[in-house]
């Protein structure tokens, strides 16, 4: 039986259109090309000219021996510094583009968010009192550049994290220095003839790791709510039928938000709306694709079209004028899709070109006026539009839980907390918590293990934080709307109905995982569940994981102590002794271990142990099902029976 490429109706009908018009996606490309059998599982090292080397069959050494567990070693910790590498400078875009805006080279932007301003000062190092903003932004700026290139002996942004986890760091000797340079280090450790132990390469990989979680994207995040916005909750709308007939399509792509709020600001200008009359358009339509459109969705409630694999589809649909495309996660393949329709395909970073792509340089000097050129080209286009076919299939949805609005819907703004959330860990309300994030990946069904994950846990009362790729999965499925209270266990869905919230939260884009480290450190500070992350009963999730940056993410989330479970299949399978080095070897030294586990049931089955064992540890009380909200068999609202709720339940696709 084939595999099924899809469980989102609107991808499978958009497919079935890609193919009448004899057009290939990456769905066919993974049917025609099979993984290589050798690089897929760490087994490959192409690290110098002498090879690449396969270590295969008999052959367990290198020509210069290195080994099956160096090999598998030191592909995982390259792999993991290009993730942090992009999320990092990102990062560190952030911090220009807000060193522009403080010195007013940058006129299009504003310091939105002072008292998140006030905040990153503090941990920074900078001092607020008595400055005019623009001096507090300007010495921000710097001071988080410099945490790219310190000298110093770690990197200030680290102070985030609960004292336990930096004495631990401190103890292993894996506490960043300066992001850039773990990154670097981990480049020269990995080059031929240098470090040659696994476990001792890893352990570099995990401090390059932490410089990204909590240095290069959790400024990153900070200094985008300075300069945008902190997000609160925002209703939207998602999956492909948020495309328009009759309105100019823009869609933007990518993950720094500089570009795409200046959009945002663009489409909503009258002489641009009215030149998109002019066309004979309705007006003009904003949506996003991966965490661009996160982006904009947490601040500006732009709705979505799709995550990853969907972004070939959006222009088979025939009604995309302009998709402006940044930096990370955009395919080559969409200037192939676009010629056999009329779309144009605009790269913006001077860091992206893709060849037969129009360029339109991003500059954050002249920001909106280049928003504006990018809109232009797209109404310009509206008019060249030919057949087109916009699949029926949209979900509304509640996105725009930062950490803080977290911290003030469990209290309001004067006695905001993690109290409430901490409070019904310990009683057992909320069985504990899960992150659930990351990528889709061609060689397994578009979000079928995304929402398994997220509905059996949310099933078994473990609260749901989600970003990326992952929140848009539940998104287009509807779960983020308090509706899906419905799917939620007795306990969970009480609490979510008392605070009102769902019992999935977005929490952002990929950047934006450090909101939850942050969530992670309050908890684990609030008192109650120990004094560490490890302590806390929580697990991560990457069910269909494929870019480096998820696996940096992977990594950072177990140094910070949460043990992860990420999905598809293992890039580090050839080498038992790596396997044992990320798991029980880290679990050992981290508290945490890190898990390659295809089997998405598999893996929620051992997350629900794990967070019962760390509930026992903790002494708290027993997990039970049926304890809570059971009085009198009444739910407050229109809920189901628990035999309609079974047949409710999610059931996972059966691929074979
Ligand atoms: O940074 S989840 S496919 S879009 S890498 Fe990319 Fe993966 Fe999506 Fe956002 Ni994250």
């Amino acid at each position: 039986m084939a595999r099924r490429e899809s469980i989102d109706p609107a991808v499978v009908e958009t497919l079935a259109k890609a193919r009448s018009d004899g057009v290939t996606t990456v769905f066919d490309r993974a049917s025609l090309t099979a993984p290589c059998p050798i690089g897929h599982n760490g087994a490959c090292c192409s690290n110098c000219f002498m090879g690449p080397c396969r270590l295969i069959g008999k052959t367990d050494v290198g020509l210069c021996g290195a080994t099956k567990a160096t090999v598998a070693a030191r592909n995982l910790a390259r792999e993991i510094a290009s993730g942090a590498a992009a999320h990092s400078d990102h990062g560190r875009d952030m911090a220009l583009a807000l060193l522009a805006a403080a010195e007013g080279d940058a006129p299009d932007y504003e310091i939105k968010d002072e008292r998140k301003l006030a905040k990153v000062a503090q941990y920074l190092n900078v001092a607020v009192d008595g400055r005019a903003k623009e001096e507090i932004a300007k010495d921000v700026a710097l001071a988080a550049l410099g945490n790219f290139t310190s000298t110093k002996k770690e990197v200030d942004a680290v102070g985030q994290a609960p004292p336990k986890r930096q004495e631990i760091w401190r103890r292993l000797g894996v506490s960043p220095r300066g992001i850039d340079r773990e990154i670097v280090e981990v480049l020269h450790r990995t080059h031929v003839g240098n470090d040659q132990d696994a476990e001792h390469i890893l352990t570099q990989a995990l401090r390059c790791a932490i410089g990204d979680g909590w240095g290069g994207s959790m400024l990153g995040t900070d200094i985008s709510d300075i300069l945008f916005g902190t997000p609160g909750p925002v209703a939207a709308r998602a999956n492909l039928g948020v495309l328009s007939e009759d309105e100019v399509n823009i869609v933007v792509h990518g993950h720094e938000p500089t570009l795409s709020e200046m959009v945002v600001a663009a489409v909503n200008e009258p002489e641009l709306v009215e030149y998109a009359r002019s066309k004979g358009a309705k007006g003009i339509n904003l949506v996003g694709i991966c965490c661009t459109a996160n982006e904009i969705l947490m601040r500006q409630g732009v709705p979505v079209v799709g995550n990853f694999l969907s972004q070939e589809l959006a222009i088979v649909t025939g009604v995309v004028d302009a998709m402006v495309v940044d930096i990370q996660c955009i395919m080559q393949a969409l200037v192939g899709v676009a010629e056999h329709y009329h779309t144009k395909v605009i790269t913006t970073s001077p860091k992206a070109r893709i060849t037969g792509a129009t360029h339109v340089e991003f500059d954050e000097h002249r920001a909106l006026e280049i928003a504006r050129e990018i809109v232009r080209l797209g109404i310009d286009n509206f008019p060249n539009r030919k057949e087109a076919r916009i699949p029926a299939y949209t979900n509304h949805l509640v996105a725009g839980f930062s950490h803080e609005y977290i911290n003030y819907m469990q209290g309001g703004a004067y006695r905001g907390s993690f109290r409430p959330l901490n409070d019904s860990i310990m009683s057992g309300r909320i069985r504990g918590a899960a992150g659930v994030v990351g990528c889709n990946n061609a060689r397994v069904t578009q979000d079928d293990a995304h929402l398994y994950v997220v509905k059996e846990l949310i099933k078994n009362d473990v609260l749901v934080v989600t970003t990326g790729c992952n929140a848009i999965a539940c998104a287009k499925e509807g779960l983020l709307t308090p509706e899906v209270m419905d799917l939620a266990g007795p306990g969970l869905r009480e609490v979510c109905q008392t605070i009102g919230i769902p019992p999935v939260l977005h929490m952002g884009s990929c950047v934006d995982n450090s909101r939850i480290l942050t969530v992670l450190a309050q908890c684990a500070t609030e008192g109650g569940l120990g004094e560490d992350i490890s302590d806390l009963p929580v697990a991560g999730f990457a069910p269909e994981w494929m870019s480096e940056k998820a696996l940096s993410i992977g990594a950072y989330f177990v140094a910070s102590g949460v043990t992860t479970w990420m999905g598809v299949g293992s890039p580090v399978s050839n080498s038992d002794a790596v396997v044992n080095i990320i798991t029980d070897v880290w679990k050992e030294k981290l508290g945490a271990a890190y898990y390659f586990e295809p089997d998405p049931e598999k893996a929620v089955k051992e997350a629900l142990a794990h967070i019962d064992a760390k509930r026992r540890a903790l002494k708290l009380e027993e997990y039970s099902p049926t304890r809570y909200a059971t009085s009198a068999g009444y739910f407050p609202g229109d809920y189901l029976g628990s035999e309609e709720f079974e047949r409710a339940s999610y059931r996972r696709t059966q691929t074979a």
